[in-house]
Formats: structure tokens, sequence, C-alpha cells
């Protein structure tokens, strides 16, 4: 087996422990998934794209801001893993306003920032992440059906808007293969939707 000892250092360990530790409890939107099941997932779609170890261990952090301590968390995560990787995990909190902004406002915000977003890695991070979700919504949506959505605060609707419009502001910031396969997710995802109510849109 190749070495890995140098992309991987201690602080990722750390990483993956301080990740466990701030989301410990947490479960995935609706289920009894734990939490940290989606930042391992984002962590491996990062890898498997190249990316750094920097860009891995912000995979780990990048829902900490936002779902566990927001400008605190934050700051916690400068002082224990430097300047680059909180600088990925800022990029990729669609706010770190406690209550949050209403949704569509909150997305809006959110792409209109990624369509901007010029940096590599944050891109990396946030392409991951939405993949993971997207792919995680698909696999759900063939298992339970239209229940899914009363597992949102939005409706279906609005979910089909914004990862389209995720695709979008992907490709308008710059291309790569987890944008690519976030489309086809995105693609399937929109045509079950489609063929489920079908009633409805004709
Ligand atoms: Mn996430």
């Amino acid at each position: 087996m190749a070495d890995s000892s140098w992309l991987l250092s201690r602080r990722f360990d750390e990483a993956l422990a301080y990740a466990a530790h701030v989301h410990e409890g947490h479960c995935r939107k609706g289920t009894t998934v734990p939490y940290l099941a989606h930042l391992l997932g984002v962590c491996a779609l990062v890898l498997e794209d190249g990316g750094s170890e920097e860009e891995a261990i912000a995979a780990l952090l990048h829902d900490a801001v936002e779902d566990a301590g927001g400008e605190g968390r934050l700051r916690a995560i400068r002082r224990r893993f430097g300047e680059r990787v909180a600088a990925i995990v800022a990029a990729c909190s669609d706010t770190d306003e406690s209550p949050k902004p209403p949704w569509r406002e909150r997305k809006q915000r959110y792409l209109a920032h990624l369509v901007a977003e010029r940096d590599p890695g944050t891109l990396r991070v946030a392409a991951a992440d939405k993949l993971h979700n997207a792919t995680a919504i698909l696999r759900d949506y063939r298992r339970v059906g239209e229940s899914l959505w009363e597992r949102f605060s939005a409706p279906a609707a609005e979910q089909m808007w914004y990862y389209r419009a995720l695709v979008d502001a992907f490709r308008a910031a710059g291309e790569g293969p987890l944008v690519g396969e976030l489309e086809r997710v995105v693609d399937e995802l929109e045509r079950l939707w489609r063929t489920l109510n079908s009633y409805t849109n004709e």
C-alpha cells in the first residue's frame, strides 16, 4: 500500500476527533443517521478528488460554524487548524446568524457568493458537500417517496430550484469532476420528481 503520511498528518486525526465532538448527538435531518456520516462522506469526496489535507480538514468542519457555534466556533477552528482551514469553513457556511434568516433568502445569498468564488479549495469542499447531500436525497427519495420532503423546511419545488441553481452557480465558478457528478444526480432527482408528480405537472 502506498504511504499517505505525506498527505494526512496528526492534524487530520485531530480534526476527525474534533468534528465528532462538535457534532456529538446530532443527526441528519429527519433521520437517526449520525451527522458525522455526512462529514466523513464529504471528506472522502474531497480526498478522492485530489484535495489537500487542509481541504479535507475543512470538509470535516464545514458545518461546525453554521450548526454548532457560530463566530466563536470559527475562531476556535482558526486557532486549532489555521487560517486556510478557517477561510474555507467560513466560505462554506451560508450563515453564522442565529436564528437563521429565512430559507430562500439564505440560499440566494449563498448562491450569489458561490458564483463569485474563485478559490479552488473552497469550490471543491462546497461541491463535495452539495454532491453528498443531493446523493443522500436521491437515495432516500427512492426509498420513501414524497414523504421525504417532510424532513425539510422548504417544499420539494424549492429544493429542486435550489439544486439546479447550485449546478449553474458551480458551472459559472469553474468546472470540475464533482460538479459533473452533482449535475448527474440533480438530473436524476428532477426526473424522479417529475415522474412521481406527473399528474400535477401535466
Ligand atoms: Mn454539509
